[in-house]
C-alpha cells in the first residue's frame, strides 16, 4: 500500500514537471518580431507594407516565394491578421490599400501621414530547430510598424543647441534651390528684434509660413532634407503649439550673454523653449516609446526620382540617408546608442520601384543604394548588425521583355503611365500602355558630367489592372525581403 501510494505521488509529480516543461516550451516556441518601415514620404512604405502581409495570408495562391524558406521548404502553414498589441496607435489601413489596388482602374493607396501598426500571427511547422520535437506547429508573431522617415531627419537635433541648429539651418536655407524661395521669409526675419516682447499670434503666422517652405522644398523641389520633420508630417500634433518655431538666422552675432539672459517672452526666449521643448517631447519621445522596441528595420528609398529631379535632388538624398542612418549608430562611444541602446539585429534597405527599370538595371539600383549609405553602412556591419540591401517592387506595376530597335534587342517595360508621370498626353492617351526603355541607372554616384549628359525618364506607372485582393500580388523580391527578416524566426 505504502508502495502503490509513493508511486502515484512520484507519477504526479513528474506529470507536474512534464506540465511545466511544455508551458515554458510553449513560451519559447512563440517567437516574435517587431518590424519597423520606414523611408521618406512616397519611398512605397504603405505599398509594401501591403505587399508584405498580402504575400503572406495569401500564401500558396498565385505569385511564389520561392526564395522564402518556410515556404520554399514546405514549413508555412498559414497567416492571418490579428489584433494590433497597441491600441493607442492607429491601424495600419491593409483593407483601404488593398482595396485600391484591386480596383477597377487599379489606384495606388492614399498617402498616410504618420504612425500605424498592423499585426500578424504566423503559423508553421519547425523542422530543423529543437522545437520540431515538441510541438507541430508554433507561432511567430510579426507587429509590423509604419512610421514617417521625415521622424528620424530630426534626430541630430537631439545634439544641438538652438543657436547651432539656427546656424546650420539658416545656411542650407542660403544655398542651392532653397535660397530664392526662402529670401522673403528670411527677409522678414531680419526685420525683427529678437529681444523684443513676442505675442503667440506671431510665432504661429511665421511658423506657417517656414512650414510652407519645407513643403515647397519636399514637394516643389523635391528635396529630402527637412527639418524638422515632424512639420511637414506632424501626425496627431498637428496645430499644436510645440509645432510653433523655425530658425533665427544670424544668432552667432549676438551677445552671447544676452541671448542667454533673453527674457521668456521674448521671440528668441519663445523660439528657444519651444526647440528644447519639442526635442524632449517629441523627438526623444519618439525614441523611447518607438524606436526603442523595434528588432528589425526596413529603410526604404527611392533613389528614382532624385535621378529625375537631378543634381541638388539627389545630392539632397544622400544627405537624408546620412541624417537617417545616425539613428542606427551603434558604435559605443555614440550619444543614440547611451540614450537609446536600440536592439536592432537586423537591418535592410530596399530600393524601391524596381519595376520602373528593366531587370538588368536592378544591380546598379543596389549598388547605388550601397553607395548612399557606404559610410554608415560599414560603420553598421562592425558594430554587428546585418545589414542587406535589395532593389525591389512591392507590387509590381510592368512587364518587362525584349524589342528589337535598329536591328537589336534592347531590354523594355511595359505599363499604364500614370497620367501625371510627364508623358505627354498627345502622345498616348490615358488608358494606353507604353513600351519604353527608361534609361540606365548609374552604379556610383554621379558626377558632374553625367547631369550634363542625362538622359533618361524614370515613368511612374499604374498598378496592373485585374489584381484580386485573394491572391498575391504581383512583386519584385518580396520573397527575398521575408527570408532576411523573417525565416530564421520559422525554422
Ligand atoms: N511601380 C511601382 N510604384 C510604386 C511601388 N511602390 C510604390 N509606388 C509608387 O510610389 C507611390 C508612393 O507609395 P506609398 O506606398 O504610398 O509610399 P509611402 O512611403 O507610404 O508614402 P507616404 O504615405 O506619403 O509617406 C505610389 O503611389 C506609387 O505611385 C512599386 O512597387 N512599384
Ligand atoms: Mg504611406
Amino acid at each position: 500500500m505504502a508502495l502503490l501510494s509513493k508511486s502515484i505521488f512520484k507519477k504526479r509529480g513528474l506529470d507536474k514537471l512534464k506540465l511545466k516543461a511544455s508551458e515554458l516550451l510553449n513560451r519559447t516556441i512563440d517567437q516574435h518580431v517587431t518590424l519597423a518601415v520606414t523611408g521618406l514620404s512616397r519611398s512605397g512604405k504603405t505599398a509594401f507594407i501591403t505587399s508584405l502581409v498580402n504575400q503572406l495570408i495569401n500564401e500558396g495562391n498565385g505569385a511564389k516565394l520561392s526564395f522564402f524558406d518556410p515556404v520554399h521548404h514546405g514549413n508555412f502553414i498559414a497567416a492571418k491578421r490579428v489584433p494590433q498589441k497597441h491600441f493607442h496607435v492607429p491601424r495600419f489601413d491593409y483593407d483601404s490599400a488593398i482595396s485600391a489596388l484591386t480596383s477597377e482602374p487599379a489606384t495606388w493607396p492614399e498617402p498616410t501621414h504618420g504612425i500605424s501598426e498592423l499585426r500578424l500571427a504566423i503559423r508553421y511547422q519547425p523542422k530543423n530547430s529543437l522545437l520540431k520535437y515538441a510541438t507541430d506547429m508554433a507561432t511567430l508573431t510579426l507587429d509590423i510598424t509604419d512610421y514617417p522617415g521625415e521622424w528620424l531627419l530630426d534626430l541630430p537635433m537631439l545634439k544641438q543647441t538652438y543657436q547651432e541648429w539656427s546656424k546650420q539651418t539658416h545656411s542650407l536655407m542660403t544655398s542651392g534651390s532653397r535660397a530664392e524661395h526662402s529670401k522673403c521669409f528670411l527677409t522678414k526675419l531680419e526685420k525683427l528684434d529678437p529681444f523684443a516682447c513676442a505675442s503667440e499670434e506671431l510665432l504661429a503666422e511665421l511658423a506657417e509660413e517656414y512650414t510652407a517652405l519645407l513643403h515647397c522644398f519636399r514637394h516643389e523641389l523635391g528635396l529630402s532634407v527637412i527639418q524638422p520633420g515632424r512639420f511637414i508630417l506632424p501626425g496627431d500634433l498637428a496645430g499644436a503649439p510645440i509645432l510653433e518655431f523655425f530658425p533665427f538666422p544670424d544668432l552667432a552675432s549676438l551677445d552671447g550673454n544676452e541671448y542667454q539672459n533673453a527674457p521668456d517672452d521674448s521671440l528668441i526666449g519663445m523660439l528657444r523653449s519651444r526647440y528644447l521643448e519639442y526635442k524632449e517631447q517629441v523627438v526623444r519621445e519618439f525614441y523611447r516609446e518607438h524606436f526603442l522596441r523595434f528588432d528589425r528595420q526596413i529603410v526604404l528609398a527611392d533613389c528614382l526620382k532624385p535621378l529625375n529631379k537631378g543634381k541638388e535632388s539627389f545630392a539632397d538624398l544622400e544627405l537624408a540617408m546620412t541624417m537617417i542612418l545616425e539613428s542606427y549608430n551603434y558604435g559605443k562611444s555614440g550619444l543614440f546608442s547611451r540614450l537609446f541602446s536600440p536592439k536592432i539585429d537586423k537591418l535592410l534597405f530596399g530600393a524601391t520601384k524596381a519595376d520602373h527599370v528593366t531587370p538588368e538595371q536592378h544591380a546598379p539600383m543596389v549598388a547605388l543604394l550601397n553607395q548612399l549609405i557606404h559610410q554608415n553602412k560599414q560603420q553598421l556591419n562592425y558594430d554587428a548588425v546585418e545589414v542587406k540591401t535589395l532593389a525591389i517592387a512591392s507590387v509590381k506595376a510592368t512587364n518587362s521583355g525584349v524589342s528589337k530597335h535598329k536591328g537589336k534587342d534592347v531590354p523594355v517595360i511595359q505599363g499604364q503611365p500614370l497620367n501625371h508621370s510627364g508623358i505627354d498626353s498627345k502622345e498616348n492617351v490615358f488608358g494606353q500602355k507604353i513600351t519604353v526603355f527608361p534609361g540606365a541607372v548609374p552604379r556610383l554616384l554621379p558626377k558632374e558630367e553625367y547631369w550634363q549628359s542625362n538622359n533618361f525618364n524614370f515613368i511612374e506607372f499604374a498598378p496592373l489592372s485585374g489584381l484580386n485582393k485573394h491572391e498575391c500580388l504581383p512583386h519584385v523580391r518580396m520573397d527575398q525581403v521575408l527570408q532576411f527578416l523573417l525565416a530564421d524566426k520559422m525554422i
